[in-house]
């Protein structure tokens, strides 16, 4: 007692404010004691806000280690079934908030806070976020993880650990993306634990060699580098449950950390060569989303982490079971997030015959009960495909491997397919894994995806219509003959972070009304909103939490921008990675004919109108330049609109910097309109539309990805939907040369053409990629789609103006948003293709 007095009177000393503290049981004592142990100071020096963030993730660490050793205690003594989720990318963003809520401590720690003078917000905010990954599939990823500790099943993520995440993002003065380095490693990071005993050798390159082993003639591999795969470990809270998983994030290490001799000699950089060699690796994320990036480097990264993550899994598994390799599949089961780690089906192989002297037959019939296969994107000029040079190069057992696999497969093709000899050669040729370049005769390559769908025992996609596309179009050969491969798997967000943590004040309300806060762990709960939805006393608490959210971001803005937002103007926000795809041209050019009309009105006719802040927020890759000069669209229109003393009262256009995962969490709540406008079958399913859904926003979009089913959810009728539909646009595409396009898609045209917000020079490539008709222009149906999207928009308004049916809709879309819950999702794969059951340690 009389150590927490003191204490106290020290942080009170220190303190901004120094307001007393009545809560002895507050985490304070703990606190300094951080303070002193990990961050260094005494409890008496200046305390930044830096330093007590170090101290509450420290302290917070504590708490997820201890809960972290009992649940894979647990699960060791179960010996239970483990899922391991191999994913190149896992878009964490922040820990703090996360765990405190997770773990319950948030009272404790506010109340120690508060009695420094300072609060939750201000501590979460010294937090950068862990941004290893480029937007849905690698957030999809730390979703995933979220949902499976949450409902205590075993499994674990396995990744890179990269050095540099995804880029920031930043706006020259010329309103320009700039694009510059994450280094989100310099200031230490609290929540990953070095398991130094935890390191496997990973090779690459050389060649091999027929040798003759017992009297069998073996290929053995003999590589020309090596390099140390080190096991970081990141923990997962649960909530509401003693469990913590793990995501197991792979540095990569020289296997001699420096060349003595060659530093001898004076040869100083030589010395470092391989240490320099290794690091390169796991230095940086691809910042490319939804594209394959067919760089040597990213091969090398994909076997990393793969190798790594199968030589972890096997070691676990002969430490229990020594050979007894037929358990393997009922002891671990992998899903592979998209083709990147699909190297998997080779590296399985490699380790069950090369270096665990199994029989090819028993070791395939192993492998290809374990592994698993998602598909994120339909596109298929996006499905990875690596030349077989550059795989024989790098990895030339793998190469063999993948020859034999094709082998069998195509011998297997022609003893099962139907049809005549020239018939099964047209199939083979098609479903071939090794293939011709379409484009280069001359190259060979290997196509991942196949090898991912004849190597898994699953495969899916992440959404009702994308599985269909996946089904019948992208795989339908394969389909065709595995149609029991093929399932859905609709994506998912978590609720704690994407509703209930990130929006306490909507949360708060919710609870209230539901009497318990039971919808966290069970979403499906939250449809007992539907009956409030038309209550005018419940339907006024619901636009105030919105209102509170809206002055908070409106704050934000002013505090970037200097400008004053009216929080009574509707809040129209598009978020996502910028993409010729998800058209956030479109709804630039919507803003324009918006602001035409505007400056054409009386101002008594502007009072009337419904006045907009509108909000655009998202990375393009750094050699995406159509995206990059999209960007700049944004601002430029931004710059005009924003400073026209006629409209700027009823119109504005902010382009937000360096969208990631807390800026997610900040725009999301204050969300009212939001945009997910993709062309139809484009879109595999998309997860912000999920998020915004949760915190009540509604949602113009196409028929597309996940927003079919959130429309189902919510009630189509409260979703604003147009455009072509995905089995229209094959045909619209070839008719593109024929189009009539809109008058007003014309005249918008010819203003940014014609330079009203400058740089047309600039802008040319973007007017001419949608507006000279010609085969291969607006691959994306802009023009087509145009005025069905400026027809939704003035429904919009429509509805904007009466604020009770937006409201009793806002609180429909909440009401519907329990099938979106990634605890759903993962339940779903766990039982449908992992055959996992919860396994929860005790308290
Ligand atoms: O995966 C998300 C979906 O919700 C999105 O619709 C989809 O676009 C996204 C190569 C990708 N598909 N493909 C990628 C990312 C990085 C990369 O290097 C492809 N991302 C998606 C979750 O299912």
């Amino acid at each position: 007692r009389s150590v927490i007095v003191q204490n106290i009177a020290e942080a009170e000393r220190v303190g901004k404010k120094g307001k007393p503290v009545k809560d002895t049981a507050s985490a304070l004592p703990e606190l300094m004691s951080k303070v002193r142990s990990v961050v260094g100071k005494s409890a008496t020096s200046d305390l930044t806000a830096r330093d007590l963030y170090n101290a509450l993730a420290y302290s917070t660490r504590d708490g997820l280690i201890e809960r972290f050793n009992k649940t894979h205690e647990h699960w060791a003594a179960k010996d239970s079934k483990f899922v391991y989720y191999l994913s190149a990318e896992f878009l964490m963003g922040r820990t703090l908030t996360n765990a405190v809520y997770n773990l319950g401590m948030e009272g404790k720690y506010a109340e120690a806070l508060r009695s420094l003078g300072y609060d939750m917000e201000t501590i979460q905010e010294q937090e950068r976020d862990a941004s290893l990954g480029n937007g849905g599939l690698g957030r999809l990823a730390a979703c995933f993880l979220d949902s499976m500790a949450n409902i205590d099943l075993p499994g674990w993520g396995y990744g890179i650990r990269y050095k540099y995440g995804m880029f920031k993002q930043a706006l020259d003065k010329g309103g320009y993306q700039k694009e510059l380095p994450d280094i989100w490693l310099t200031d230490g990071n609290p929540w990953e634990v070095k398991r130094s005993e935890i390191k496997y050798e990973v090779c690459f390159g050389g060649r091999t060699e027929k040798k003759t082993v017992n009297g069998k003639e073996v290929s053995v591999w003999e590589p020309n580098q090596r390099v140390y795969a080190q096991a970081y470990d990141n923990p997962i809270p649960g909530f509401q449950t003693p469990t913590v998983g793990n995501l197991r994030l792979w540095d990569a290490l020289p296997v001699t950390e420096f060349d003595l001799a060659a530093f001898n000699a004076g040869d100083y950089d030589k010395s470092m060569l391989e240490k320099e060699k290794a690091e390169c690796i796991v230095a940086v994320l691809y910042p490319n989303d939804a594209t394959p990036e067919g760089k040597e480097l990213r091969l090398k990264q994909q076997y990393f982490f793969v190798a790594a993550s199968m030589q972890d899994v096997l070691t676990r598994f002969k430490a229990k079971h020594g050979s007894k390799w037929d358990l393997l599949p009922t002891k671990a089961v992998f899903q592979m997030n998209d083709t990147h780690p699909t190297i998997a089906v080779a590296e399985a192989m490699r380790l069950l015959v090369d270096v665990e002297g199994l029989p090819w037959e028993q070791a395939w019939s192993i492998s290809s009960k374990m592994l698993n296969y998602t598909n994120h994107t339909v596109m298929p000029e996006a499905l990875e495909k690596w030349p077989v040079k550059v795989m024989a190069k790098m990895l030339p057992r793998h190469m063999e491997i993948i020859e034999i696999i094709n082998e069998g497969w195509i011998q297997w093709l022609q003893s099962n397919l139907p049809g005549t000899a020239a018939e099964k050669a047209a199939k083979v040729a098609a479903m071939s894994i090794v293939h011709e370049n379409q484009w280069n005769k001359d190259e060979l390559l290997v196509n991942m995806a196949y090898l991912a769908v004849v190597g898994s025992a699953h495969v899916n996609g992440v959404a009702a219509i994308h599985s269909d596309i996946v089904k019948n179009e992208i795989f339908n050969d394969f389909y065709k003959i595995f149609p029991n491969k093929f399932q859905n798997k609709t994506n998912g967000v978590t609720p704690r972070r994407w509703l209930a943590w990130c929006n306490p004040e909507l949360a708060t309300l919710i609870t209230k009304t539901l009497g318990s806060d039971a919808w966290i762990n069970n979403a499906e709960l939250l449809s007992g909103l539907r009956k409030f939805a038309s209550d005018k006393n419940f339907q006024s608490q619901w636009r105030a939490v919105k209102q509170q959210r809206k002055a908070k971001l409106a704050a934000m803005i002013k505090s970037q921008t200097g400008d004053d937002i009216d929080i009574n103007n509707m809040f129209d926000i598009q978020v996502k990675r910028i993409h010729e795809y998800k058209r956030q041209y479109m709804n630039v050019l919507g803003i324009i004919w918006r602001y035409k009309q505007l400056k054409k009105m009386t101002p008594a006719e502007r009072k009337a109108s419904v006045p907009r802040v509108c909000m655009i927020g998202g990375k393009a890759a750094s050699a995406y330049d159509m995206a990059k000069r999209i960007i700049r669209l944004v601002t430029a229109v931004g710059a005009k609109i924003n400073n026209d003393p006629d409209t700027k009262d009823y119109l504005r256009l902010y382009f937000l910097p360096d969208y990631n995962v807390s800026l997610a969490e900040a725009l999301i709540p204050a969300a009212e309109l939001s945009q997910h406008i993709s062309t139809g079958g484009t879109e595999a399913s998309g997860t912000s539309n999920m998020k915004f859904q949760m915190n009540g926003c509604l949602i113009i979009g196409t028929w597309d990805g996940a927003n079919i089913e959130i429309a189902e959810e919510t009630g189509v009728e409260n979703v604003f939907v147009f455009g072509v539909r995905a089995e229209e646009i094959n045909q619209l595409r070839k008719e593109r040369a024929n189009y009539k396009t809109d008058p007003r898609f014309n005249e918008i045209m010819n203003d940014i053409a014609g330079g009203m917000f400058g740089d047309k020079e600039y802008f040319k490539p973007l007017v001419d990629s949608i507006s000279n008709m010609k085969v291969g222009n607006d691959w994306f149906l802009v023009a087509n789609d145009f005025a069905a999207y400026l027809d939704a928009q003035e429904e919009v308004d429509k509805v904007y103006k009466d604020p009770e049916e937006w409201t009793r809709r806002s609180i429909m879309y909440t009401a519907g948003s329990g099938k979106f819950s990634s605890d759903r999702t993962i339940r779903e794969y766990a039982e449908d293709i992992w055959d996992i059951k919860p396994e929860r340690p005790l308290a």
